[in-house]
């Protein structure tokens, strides 16, 4: 049985992702959702700092997947092709994906997903999808790279529609956690470097190439330039102009 939403709305908090992973612990029901208008020590991946000022969407949803803990990954793939799909229906604006986690409008960042999840042995305990979008901030009030949904529309969203409308996209097309090649395609399909030359950094490693494909475990596929294939499964990309 599909549990019912839960949306738990605070003014301020350190981070979503945490307050999620504590109720998470709890025993909170899949579908909980943390929401904060601010968040004080919003986090990205490997501790990095994530900019969470009033006018973006701030939030992390508890699930309980089950699905053995490889196919975890793909969790943050069907996030994104969900978020991309609502934003579009709510807004027009053609948000595209960069992996592993972006979501780019342009050439910049409008957002950014980051998954924590407790296991116990092959099997997920619980998952917390942390979401950041900037929607309404001003130039002044993102990092130099970012952008929002406001800075492109003109407009101003409305925070709960857009909260709402990506909720219940994430809900219908949760099955397909069970599909991995849909989720996939779909993803490609959206993805701003298919297929571009790209660098992928890993720790010291760099990986230089063109992008081909993704694979089903989110695995990024480079054609390098003495054409050899190499698949990368985390670090840092940057598209390359020539
Ligand atoms: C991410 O990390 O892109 C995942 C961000 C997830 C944030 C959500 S908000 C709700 C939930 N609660 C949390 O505490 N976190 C989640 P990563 O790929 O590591 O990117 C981090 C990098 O993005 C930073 O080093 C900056 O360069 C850049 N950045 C920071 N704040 C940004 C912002 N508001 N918009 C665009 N880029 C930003």
């Amino acid at each position: 049985m599909v549990s019912s939403l839960k949306i738990l709305h605070y003014k301020r908090l350190q981070s979503t992702n945490k307050a999620a992973y504590r109720l998470a612990q709890q025993s909170a029901t899949e579908w909980t959702v943390v929401v904060a208008d601010v968040q004080t020590k919003g986090r990205g991946r490997e501790g990095k700092k994530w900019e969470s000022l009033k006018g973006g969407l701030w939030f992390s949803v508890i699930l309980r997947p089950s699905v053995p803990t490889p196919k975890l990954p793909l969790l943050q793939f069907l996030a994104a092709i969900a978020i991309r799909q609502a934003l579009e229906n709510k807004t027009g604006l053609s948000v595209k994906l960069k992996w592993p986690n972006d979501l780019v409008l342009g050439n910049a960042k409008v957002g950014g997903i980051l998954i924590e999840s407790k296991t116990l042995a092959d099997r997920i305990s619980f998952a917390i999808l942390g979401i950041g979008l900037n929607i309404n901030q001003s130039k002044a009030q993102l990092p130099p790279e970012a952008i929002s949904l406001r800075l492109v529309s003109g407009k101003q969203h409305d925070l709960p529609v857009l909260l709402r409308a990506i909720l219940d996209q994430m809900r219908s097309s949760y099955d397909d956690l069970d599909n991995p090649s849909k989720i996939m395609e779909d993803w490609w399909r959206n993805c701003v470097h298919r297929p571009l030359r790209v660098q992928v950094t890993v720790s010291k490693d760099t990986v230089t190439g063109v992008s081909r494909a993704i694979d089903e475990d989110g695995s990024l596929v480079i054609e390098t330039d003495d054409h050899k294939i190499r698949r990368v499964s985390e670090g840092s990309l940057a598209i390359l102009i020539d």
